[in-house]
């Protein structure tokens, strides 16, 4: 399509959705048109995709993960579709803003953070690499709430995401399939003296697929992310004769839990994994018949990745419908299952590592209580006799009435990597060390990886032409071909450039800073960024006891030498997470104090954004000239804005954690600010039990002085919030040892703080970034992932190796 049949067709099809013109349309029903041109044309590779897949018996990964955070789809479907220049432009001619359309799609937000962001970049990159993979989720009718301010309080408002319709979806009703929750479950031999199962009560659902295509990167493959939505099945109408009853049903797939790593154990949770996990293996298993192969080969043709492991019931419900359904042997099913399944784990933080209460499985999918039992049974009886007692029982899947999900996940696969080196190794040594003495080749790292083309193309336009103009355009296919950038490390007009793009988009976020906080910032100040989930061990705290040591600083001398400072913030506080909502209260009320003190002027700036996601997320990464990635080391598995801000010239303050490391093996020492005890040290500490920030406390005058802001006043309004935070560092002995990595902490920042003072230095500093960014790609994280784990090939590939084998 040209430009020229673009604009005609767009005309065309406004007219016949809404019977309008241009000129009357809203940028709601124009949005409508443009996205209805754009799947009905995408949606021929989508079929063709399918075809392909089933017509060359392809290898497939299915991505099982309780979270999705695609954002918006408008612009990165435009970009893959290779049609973003010509809409913009045509767009352009009819007298339309493609930003005034795009604005209008609310962000799908079905995700809590990193985790969920992750399954998305993947999504991105399976479909560009010409993968053929597939997501498997839930489609909450509900994405993550809305947060805010009221008071300076978190206050969470429903995300009605659906309200206008969602025109990136289909639903396939003809692929539904029916999913059984609770009831009770006796075994019996068939006629042909098979054991099979009889179920007594419980529900039949329906699980109803919602499809949504994942466009590839100009390769006209289109792959699909199917999400299922619950509904109660017609011939089951008459159960359902209350509203409460109906509304039981309904909230199945109704809201997203807001926890981030934090896991609380509720029976809908522990249902809402089952739907999505039974609905997303029937549909594999349905499919896979259609095939005619045997049975004994599934693991040929299909992987299963469990995300975290709110899908590790994957391993019992696979093993359900081979062994019932299928009547396999335990012993073939069982190998089977390994050799399809694969489990990445995400955190070592203990609370998150999902544990059930036997009675509550047992309640809620009885036959697949019954099947982990039998799995633990013969994992004590295969390892008895091969490896001592105790660590049997330390890595055995039941233990002391609970089931644990991380167990079963490992001992049901092949594969379980953590997401960067460090974590990985972390994994193997201390957090799944029993399991690695167990399974030693099945540990493995794949570091996490971002959408390059979403997070710089598209987010940053204006650095893209910077980088158009000094290395040419590969990059955007390629990457690592950012590498050249470093060519002009002493090049002072692309020096130039790059500072004058940065000021560009500090710019741009002012105004929106303006317009949401009413407060002017300065663009020429540094812009300092933390945006991530709030949680304790990312120590937003950290920075705050800093921004306070600043005023103080600047109270006492109003002309101290200090280059301006801009503090952004975006973070969500899980609504249950009390300590989380304090440390958003202090912030706001320091920041109110500190933005409103007629001494500290244009020096001090502190702000934060109200609902941090996807979208925001876009606007600020662009603009910021410091990226903090400030945990306690060993406490961030990897982090990804970390990446992000890399990418888009943002000088990192780190601690050695997670894929900081890497970041800095990446960039040198030289062009990151690298501060706080290390993982060992760390360890030490736990070992020694010798960690007392009492003395710390008590020995430095500094921190004393900062501390004390929590409690004397000097930050109005936080009676209540301020002696929490204080009592955390003071009486319970400061869990994530921020005062312990204060005063380094303080010694990089003035390290940044002097590096700015030289315009051109910092220039080259963040060239250097951008220039080593490129090996952060989910492209490459993902193409490994199918070659060490998923052993799947580009589709491509496989018409290739054909078109030779037959020439
Ligand atoms: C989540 O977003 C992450 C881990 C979890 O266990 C849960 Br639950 C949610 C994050 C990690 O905290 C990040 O460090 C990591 O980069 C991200 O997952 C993607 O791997």
């Amino acid at each position: 399509m040209n430009k020229t049949e673009f604009k005609q067709s767009f005309s065309q099809r406004l007219a016949e959705k809404f019977a309008m013109g241009v000129a009357d349309a809203s940028p709601n029903e124009l949005y409508q048109t443009l996205g209805s041109l754009m799947t009905s044309t995408y949606s021929q590779d989508w079929q063709q995709t399918w075809t392909d897949y089933r017509e060359a018996e392809q290898k497939q990964v299915y991505y099982f993960s309780i979270e999705f955070l695609p954002g918006k789809l408008l612009k990165s479907n435009l970009l893959n579709m290779g049609w973003l220049d010509m809409v913009t432009e045509g767009l352009a001619e009819l007298g339309i803003n493609l930003d005034d359309l795009a604005e209008v799609e609310p962000d799908m937000a079905l995700g809590n953070g990193g985790l969920g962001r992750l399954a998305s970049c993947f999504m991105d990159s399976i479909a560009s690499m010409g993968l053929p993979g597939n997501g498997n989720g839930i489609r909450y009718e509900y994405g993550l709430f809305k947060q805010h301010f009221v008071d300076n309080y978190q206050v969470e408002l429903p995300d009605k995401w659906l309200q206008k319709g969602n025109l990136w979806e289909i639903r396939k009703e003809s692929k539904a399939v029916d999913v059984r929750l609770g009831g009770k479950v006796f075994m019996s031999d068939n006629d042909s003296g098979n054991l099979i199962p009889n179920y007594q009560g419980g529900v039949v659902l329906r699980a109803v697929p919602y499809d949504t295509g994942m466009v590839g990167y100009q390769n006209a493959i289109v792959n699909t992310m199917r999400l299922w939505s619950v509904e109660i099945p017609p011939e089951e109408e008459e159960n359902y004769r209350s509203i409460e009853d109906r509304r039981t049903v309904e909230d199945l797939t109704s809201v997203l839990y807001p926890d981030d790593t934090s896991e609380d154990g509720r029976k809908l949770r522990l249902s809402q994994e089952y739907f999505f996990v039974s609905a997303g293996v029937q549909s594999i298993l349905r499919y896979y018949k259609q095939l005619n192969r045997s049975i004994d080969t599934i693991n040929r043709f299909i992987a299963i990745h469990i995300n975290d492991t709110h899908p590790a019931m994957c391993v019992a419900e696979f093993m359900r419908l081979l062994v019932d359904d299928e009547q396999l042997s335990w012993e073939r099913a069982w190998n089977l299952t390994k050799e399809v399944m694969s489990y990445t784990n995400h955190t070592i933080m203990a609370e998150a590592l999902e544990k059930w209460p036997i009675s509550m499985m047992g309640s809620v999918c009885p036959r697949i209580y019954q099947i982990i039992e039998e799995i633990d049974r013969r994992f004590v009886e295969e390892m008895t006799g091969v490896h001592d007692f105790d660590l049997i029982q330390r890595t055995r899947i039941i233990q002391d009435g609970q089931v644990h999900m991380a167990h079963l996940a490992i001992i049901g696969s092949h594969s379980t990597n953590g997401v960067a080196k460090l974590h990985s190794d972390l994994l193997k040594s201390v957090v799944l060390h029993d399991f690695y003495l167990l399974y030693p080749t099945r540990f493995n790292n794949k570091t996490n990886g971002i959408a390059m083309r979403r997070w710089s193309q598209l987010a940053n336009p204006a650095l893209s032409n910077v980088l158009d103009k000094t290395i040419g355009h590969l990059w955007r296919e390629q990457p690592n071909d950012l590498r050249l950038l470093l060519n002009y490390v002493e090049d002072d007009r692309v020096l130039a450039a790059l500072a004058e793009a940065k000021l560009e988009n500090k710019k741009h976020l002012s105004t929106y800073i303006h317009e949401h906080c009413g407060i002017k910032v300065n663009p020429q100040a540094i812009f300092d960024v933390q945006i991530k989930r709030l949680h304790a061990y990312k120590r937003q705290l950290l920075n705050l006891l800093h921004i306070m040591k600043l005023y103080l600083d600047l109270k006492e001398n109003p002309d101290l030498p200090m280059e301006p400072r801009v503090f952004i913030f975006g973070a969500k506080a899980a609504p249950s997470y009390h300590y989380a909502k304090s440390i958003i209260k202090v912030i706001n009320e320091a920041a109110n104090l500190i933005n409103h003190d007629p001494m500290i002027k244009d020096k001090l700036k502190v702000i934060f954004l109200e609902n941090y996601n996807v979208s925001l997320a876009e606007r600020i990464i662009p603009a910021a000239d410091v990226s903090e990635q400030i945990s306690l080391a060993s406490k961030e598995a990897s982090g990804t804005s970390n990446m992000k801000l890399m990418l888009n010239g943002a000088v990192t303050i780190a601690t050695l954690d997670g894929a900081n490391i890497e970041i800095r093996d990446a960039v040198g020492e030289e062009n990151i600010a690298i501060f706080g005890l290390t993982e060992t040290e760390v360890y030490q500490y736990y070992e020694n039990k010798n960690y007392s920030s009492l003395s710390i406390y008590q020995d430095s005058p500094i921190v004393q002085r900062v501390v004390k802001t929590l409690i004397d006043g000097t930050i109005p309004n936080i009676v209540a919030e301020g002696y929490e935070i204080f009592d955390s560092l003071i009486k319970y002995n400061d869990e994530f040892f921020v005062l312990r990595d204060f005063e380094d902490y303080c010694l990089a920042q003035e390290s940044v703080n002097k590096a700015y003072q030289n315009k051109r230095h910092w220039s080259q500093i963040s060239l250097r970034n951008i220039a080593h960014a490129g090996r952060f790609s989910s492209d490459d994280t993902v193409q490994r992932y199918a070659e060490d784990i998923w052993q799947i090939e580009p589709v491509f590939a496989h018409k290739n190796d054909r078109g030779v084998e037959h020439d």
